[in-house]
């Protein structure tokens, strides 16, 4: 049989990474069927092309996973094929929540024949084997033999054969260009960020989140001994392809066991198979030096911090007071002295947020080394803590968002502050942190710092800014680039003809030393 897995494009973003639920369920695959693999970012497609695909390929099953967010997207698509008869089967976290929906079972379209509870890792051969003898069943869910729900453990992870996978569709590098970057450096003929998960599972419940309802609140780890061997076939393919992968390691609190987390990094020091990779990990988890030491020593360049808010009250509510803001500055700097930067992301609409909130979080961010901060709105997603909350006490506006996929719209009404003006603070936390003045700033800061390092942030900020201003042609870009020509002429001289001296125009560089002092010392006490 034919099965083509396929991921709709999330509306927003370009694909910068593929999903890594494909490639793993493509190795699962038993081996007497074929797996055709898209994913909507990278290749768009619409329900008539999709269809003309499935027949085309003479697909036999359709495998289709979204988050919430691409669910209306992922039901049409679904509707599409089902209407020439070729069978359909959902997963991911969306329709695990609410499998009623997918399977018509709530007095709605029936999108689905079979929906897939939870993760499939043990299930899916299951399901393949039952579709191609006709006999696919509504419901699969990973249970023992008790009947209770089983997580799979990740000491038999398949091989992701990301040495043979074609990956043309994820390269960053325009064609035109690869000969010649091919010749640069260690080579950049092509540019990957491929996914790679080390564990799966965080016990912290932060009231907004999926993971721990999903994944559960025990952690399970890869051995060591797989997660190095993945990443040297990895390198092993960039450097066969004269170009570059850096590895984002999807686990959601990668250093959730800080003891695992050094020793894995240190294995992968030791097999030097060392990637530039991103990671994400609570800011309470980088207090520890010897693992900040580990993350730089292994290729870590940019960790994602989910900060949330600059307020301890708002932290409180949404269930994750272990977060400290006083703590931020000296976390940041920790990974900063060891060229590590971070992405910080904050959520606006919180209970405690009053208009302003997006300039007193500006003015805390532009005081701590540069990074990319992103800013989001905070959202009820299906089955969390937090959409109960509110679903109880009558503050959702729309309860079934997902039905009307809408960017940077809230679904339910903050309590300080209207829909509207939490809308506006997002708009302002976006447009302030990326313009050209902040983007100048932040390559300013690092003016003790080679070249590269500034050009690293002024190309990250630029890539950063489309999450929510989307630069989707060769002219949009272009326009940031003409708005940003001041900082880009200052790379370029400084390219053609040596570091500048340091900044005497700006007081961007005391103020940050001012403040990573004081971090220190707060830090210290
Ligand atoms: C990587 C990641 C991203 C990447 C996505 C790009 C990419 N190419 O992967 C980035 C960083 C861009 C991202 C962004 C966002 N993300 Co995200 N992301 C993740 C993360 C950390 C890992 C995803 C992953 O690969 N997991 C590992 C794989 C193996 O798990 P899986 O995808 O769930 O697949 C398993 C099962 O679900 C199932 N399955 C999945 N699909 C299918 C399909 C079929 C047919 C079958 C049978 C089974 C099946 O089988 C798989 C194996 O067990 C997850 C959290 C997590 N740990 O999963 C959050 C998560 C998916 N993201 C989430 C959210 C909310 C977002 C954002 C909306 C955040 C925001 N506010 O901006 C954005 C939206 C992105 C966008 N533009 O659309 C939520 C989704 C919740 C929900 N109900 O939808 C999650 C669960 C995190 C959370 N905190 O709750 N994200
Ligand atoms: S720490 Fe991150 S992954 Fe864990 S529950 Fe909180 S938001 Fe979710």
């Amino acid at each position: 049989m034919r099965i083509l897995l396929y991921n709709p494009d999330n509306g927003v973003t370009r694909n910068f990474m593929p999903h890594l639920w494909m490639f793993l369920l493509k190795a699962l695959t038993p081996p007497d069927h074929e797996v055709l693999l898209i994913d909507g970012n990278a290749q768009p497609m619409d329900e008539a092309q999709i269809t003309q695909y499935v027949r085309e390929q003479e697909i036999g099953l359709v495998g289709i996973g979204a988050m919430t967010r691409m669910i209306a997207k992922a039901y049409r698509i679904a509707d599409a094929v089902r209407s020439t008869g070729v069978r359909v089967v959902m997963g991911g976290p969306h329709v695990t929540e609410l499998p009623d929906e997918a399977l018509g079972r709530d007095g709605g379209l029936r999108h689905a024949d079979a929906v897939a509870l939870g993760e499939a890792d043990e299930i899916w051969p299951r399901i393949v084997n039952d579709a191609a003898r006709g006999e696919l069943k509504d419901i699969y869910a990973p249970l023992d033999d008790t009947g209770r729900e089983r997580k799979p453990s990740l000491k038999q992870y398949p091989v992701i054969p990301w040495d043979s996978i074609e990956l043309e569709q994820f390269n960053h590098v325009p064609r035109i260009a690869a000969p010649m970057l091919q010749k640069v450096a260690d080579g950049w003929g092509t540019f990957r960020i491929i996914p790679v998960e080390s564990g799966r599972g965080c016990p912290y419940g932060c009231e907004f989140c999926t993971v721990t309802g999903f994944f559960g609140d025990s952690t399970r780890f890869r051995t060591n001994e797989s997660v190095v061997a993945e990443l040297l076939l990895l390198k092993a393919r960039a450097r066969k392809e004269k170009g570059q992968i850096a590895v984002f390691f999807i686990d959601d609190n990668f250093a959730i066991n800080v003891k695992r987390t050094k020793s894995l990094l240190r294995d992968i020091i030791a097999a030097k198979a060392q990637l530039h990779w991103v990671a994400q990990i609570s800011a309470n988890l980088l207090r520890d030096e010897e693992l900040v030491d580990l993350i730089a020593a292994s290729g870590g360049k940019w960790i994602f911090i989910g900060m949330e808010s600059i307020d301890a009250t708002n932290l409180k509510d949404v269930n994750k007071g272990f977060n400290k803001p006083g703590e931020y500055a000296a976390v940041l700097e920790r990974l900063a002295q060891r060229n590590v930067y971070a992405i910080t992301s904050f959520i606006f609409g919180m209970d405690n947020d009053t208009p302003g909130v997006a300039e007193r979080t500006l003015a805390e961010v532009r005081n701590w080394p540069p990074g990319l901060p992103i800013f989001g709105l905070l959202t009820p997603l299906p089955a969390t803590p937090l959409y109960k909350r509110l679903k109880a006490s009558g503050r959702l506006t729309r309860p079934q968002h997902w039905q009307k996929f809408l960017p940077f719209e809230m679904a339910h009404t903050p309590l300080k502050m209207t829909v509207e003006e939490a809308h506006a603070e997002v708009k302002y936390g976006w447009e302030h942190a990326y313009s050209p003045e902040a983007l100048a700033r932040a390559v300013d800061s690092l003016y003790d710092q080679p070249l590269g390092y500034r050009v690293n942030i002024f190309l990250a900020r630029l890539c950063f800014r489309g999450i929510y201003f989307p630069m989707m042609g060769k002219m949009a870009w272009l326009k940031v680039i003409a708005q940003n020509r001041q900082t880009t002429l200052k790379l370029v001289g400084e390219a053609f003809f040596g570091p500048r001296a340091r900044p005497t125009n700006s007081s961007v560089s005391d103020t940050y030393e001012k403040n990573v002092a004081e971090a220190s010392r707060e830090m210290e006490a």
